[in-house]
């Protein structure tokens, strides 16, 4: 016998809102509590995406759509993926605890049903819009795991109303609509409620405006069956017209009262002695209370025939929800619900009324009234779960033996980066293909422009340009083709993050691996920090080159220098930091990057560097437009591996050196200098160059840590560097950027040290100006040399400004 759709559905919601339910309270009431802090979770929040889920999990999702759930309706999510035998019980009895199932969706941490990691409201929405945009990018390049074999997904949003306030989900939108968005739903959980408060009055009609605005479909789903019913009944159009009036406080305040609260509000202001007092006079209290919680986002035949018909086309769609936070729950409606956990009095009340017994709690068919194996066979049928796998892999693409580029005696790191990637788009490598750079309106003024030339812009119509059919001379051409492997966008830092965490994940989202660049300017990195952030969070792999950085772009000025940024490469996890000075270590660099955002191996660090390289991760490459004099070199494999592991010597020093000089990136020429100028004087003065503080601190923190353990012998590449130098040698440490980027270099092994760097930032001037402002020029890395170390000081040194 097979169980009808609908009564699947409504048992696999019931469960759903039990278990999300019993999950948080048994994390907080049950476990025992080592803490005695409060657990947490939303129950509220959670059963009102119970319906929705239970529609879109039960019947409407394939395996190859992919899914951003609202974050704090995490617990029903893991409840259904129970009940589907994708997630553990134990996980779930852990929830919220060491390695258990996850406060917040993630893909990294809670496998392989998890599409997208939510947490930080508004970019899982924008995530699931890019996704779909890099779905048409690979499905536009003929590739054959994207398109024989997978089909098309269609990506899904599950959004608070609430998280709609934040604004990176209208700048994807605009981004949407400019990109001809296809395959793309976000339902709006329409609880009219926030986390302090109940929403603004017609909030849903500034949100369908939108959204028609910008080409979507609008559904809004207000009404279920119920009072559809109940408005076709004698008195019906009154009481339609009374809830569609009704202030949204007082709508939830009223759920919360429940029967009788509903019956008095009602005869008061709808009563007339006829109709409309005898439709409410018909019902019970409960039958009262279901009717008036019976909107479109809690009914299921409601659900099931939007989506359904939605299914039928690729358009994008909002579906606009109306639903009850906490439905089905003591406290529905309440505005105070968002973290609001049930009592233990309520819970058990509640049990009773689930028809759960004390000690089934987490049985999955205790308390439903279906036939066990016609309920199962339906949960195996389910289209999510047909199979056994929804996560794709993609072959790794083989990098080039190295990356050439037109060299000159000087260049810039900015201009090194177009060489290179000019020289990589004219060969016929491989990789070349799988490239695609993305740029927030900056592709020409990055230095892209020499790629997009050859590989051009990607649109799923071709469009020619019109100043060359025009004959209009410019530098550059600006043609689109489904062929085309840059995809340009508006000026939206948190947009090009998201872009390139959607494109990151491309193999494990459609199966084919995208080797994804992203360009911006260096201090715009903090306008789309979080969406940074959040891309490394989900482990996507992607390179992003900032430039011009720092206060060397020196006449641009004010807020376009960045002081904070090498620190940001510093912190973030799943990001490797660079620097370079020089484009022979770009180019380093850049190949060991396009290797390494491949990687997915063991975590285990390696022996020498104490890097755990073989995850793979991300890179992030601080450049400068900074024309400084190329070293005349052969680049040998064991310099390109110091320049990967974070530094190398310049100028080696000997067991007597007094002073040692260690930068980061464009500043190369002023250390340079200092260094001549001090061993006019000094016996012996070293030069390090450091092209990643970062991955210099990880290693130092790792083979600390490993020592601690026990292994007396780890040695990071920094340790090994530093080993040689006397006790009293001076360190003087300098960068276009933050001083405490290096200043832990004295740390390392308790040298004297003088951290120079920018604290403050908006002068404007030449570099020489900035330089002495800012005391990162030659004359005070002497001065700061004259300090650190030991022995007679440098004459002739002008006095500081
Ligand atoms: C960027 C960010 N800011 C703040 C929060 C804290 N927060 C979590 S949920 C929430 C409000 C949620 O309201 P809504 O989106 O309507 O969800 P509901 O629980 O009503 O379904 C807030 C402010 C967050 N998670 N992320
Ligand atoms: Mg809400």
């Amino acid at each position: 016998m097979r169980l009808p759709r609908l009564t699947f559905l409504s048992a696999l919601e019931r469960k759903a809102l039990w278990l999300s339910a019993w999950m948080i309270h048994h994390a907080n009431h049950v476990r025992p509590n080592i803490d005695g802090m409060k657990v947490g979770g939303h129950q509220a929040s959670s059963a009102s995406l119970c319906t929705i889920m239970a529609a879109l999990y039960g019947s409407v999702l394939r395996p190859q759509d992919r899914v951003a759930v609202k974050p704090h309706a995490s617990p029903v999510l893991h409840a259904l993926l129970y009940l589907f035998g994708r997630q553990s019980r134990e996980k779930l009895e852990n929830f919220r605890g060491w390695k258990g199932a996850q406060s917040y969706p993630s893909r990294t941490k809670d496998g392989d049903d998890v599409d997208f990691s939510t947490g930080s409201v508004g970019l899982g929405v924008a995530q699931t819009l890019f996704a779909a945009l890099v779905q048409d990018y690979v499905r536009a390049k003929g590739w054959t795991e994207a398109q024989d074999g997978w089909p098309e997904g269609r990506m899904v949003a599950l959004i608070g109303d609430a998280e709609m306030d934040e604004g990176n989900i209208f700048e994807a939108l605009l981004e949407g609509w400019k990109h001809g968005l296809r395959n793309c739903w976000w339902v709006v959980d329409y609880n009219r409620q926030s986390l302090d408060a109940v929403v603004r009055e017609g909030l849903w009609a500034r949100f369908e405006a939108i959204f028609r605005n910008f080409g979507w479909d609008v559904i809004i789903l207000k009404h279920g069956r119920l009072q559809e019913a109940a408005f076709k009944e004698p008195g019906g159009e009154r009481l339609r017209d009374w809830i569609d009036r009704c202030p949204n406080d007082l709508y939830s305040a009223l759920t919360f009262q429940g029967g009788a609260a509903w019956r008095k509000r009602l005869l008061d202001e709808i009563g007339d002695q006829g109709p409309a007092t005898r439709l409410i006079e018909s019902r019970s209290d409960a039958e009262l209370a279901a009717l008036m919680s019976n909107l479109g986002g809690h009914d299921l035949s409601v659900l099931l025939d939007a989506f359904d018909a939605a299914a039928r086309h690729d358009r994008p769609v909002c579906f606009i929800a109306y639903t009850i936070k906490g439905f089905g729950l003591p406290f529905q409606g309440h505005k105070d619900n968002h973290s609001g956990l049930m009592t233990l009095a309520q819970m058990d009340a509640w049990r009773v009324e689930m028809g759960i017994r004390p000690g089934f709690e987490w049985e999955p068919l205790e308390g439903l009234d279906v036939d066990p194996q016609a309920y199962a066979a339906a949960l195996e049928e389910a289209p999510f779960v047909q199979e056994a796998q929804r996560r794709r892999s993609s072959v790794t693409i083989a990098v080039p033996e190295a990356l050439p580029w037109r060299a000159a005696p000087n260049l810039s790191t900015q201009a090194g980066f177009g060489l290179i990637l000019g020289e990589l788009a004219a060969s016929n490598h491989e990789l070349a293909d799988r490239v695609v750079t993305t740029a927030p309106d900056v592709t020409v003024s990055t230095n892209l422009g020499g790629w997009v030339n050859r590989r051009r812009l990607f649109s799923r119509e071709a469009k020619p340009d019109t100043f060359k059919r025009e004959r209009i001379p410019s530098t550059y051409s600006w043609e689109f083709t489904p062929k085309g492997q840059h995809l340009e966008l508006g000026i939206a830092e948190m947009n090009l993050f998201i872009m390139l965490s959607a494109l990151g994940l491309s193999h494990s989202l459609f199966g084919e691996r995208l080797i994804p660049i992203g360009t911006l300017y260096d201090p715009f990195i903090e306008r789309g920090l979080d969406a940074l952030n959040y891309a490394c969070y989900q482990d996507a792999r992607f390179i992003v080159a900032a430039t011009p950085s720092g206060v060397t772009l020196a006449p641009e000025g004010g807020a376009h220098q960045s002081i904070g940024t090498p620190l940001i490469g510093l912190k973030q996890d799943g990001l490797a930091a660079f620097e370079p000075a020089f484009v022979d270590e770009l180019s380093s660099i850049l190949r060991w990057s396009f290797e390494y955002l491949q990687r997915n191996g063991e975590d285990m660090a390696d022996e020498r560097t104490w890097l755990r390289d073989e995850t793979g991760g991300s890179v992030y490459l601080r450049l400068s437009t900074r024309q400084i004099e190329q070293p005349l070199r052969t680049m040998t494999a064991e310099l390109a591996g110091d320049i990967v592991n974070g530094a190398y010597w310049m100028r080696e020093p000997g067991p007597n050196t007094e002073v040692l000089i260690a930068y980061q990136g464009v500043v190369a020429p002023e250390a340079i200098a200092a260094v001549g100028l001090l061993a006019e004087d000094r016996r012996d003065v070293g030069l390090l160059a450091i092209t990643s503080a970062d991955r210099l601190n990880a290693g130092w923190q790792a083979a600390e840590r490993a020592r601690q353990r026990g292994n007396r012998g780890a040695m990071s590449h920094i340790e090994r560097l530093l080993r040689p130098l006397s006790r009293d040698c001076g360190l003087v440490t300098v960068l276009d950027g933050h001083p405490a980027t290096l200043a832990w270099l004295g740390a390392v092994h308790g040298h004297r040290t003088k951290a120079l760097g920018v604290e403050h930032f908006g002068q404007t001037g030449t570099i020489a100006d900035l330089y002495r402002h800012h005391g990162i020029d030659t004359n005070a890395i002497v001065h700061a040399a004259n300090a650190a170390a030991s022995g007679r000081p440098v004459r002739h040194l002008k006095a500081l400004p």
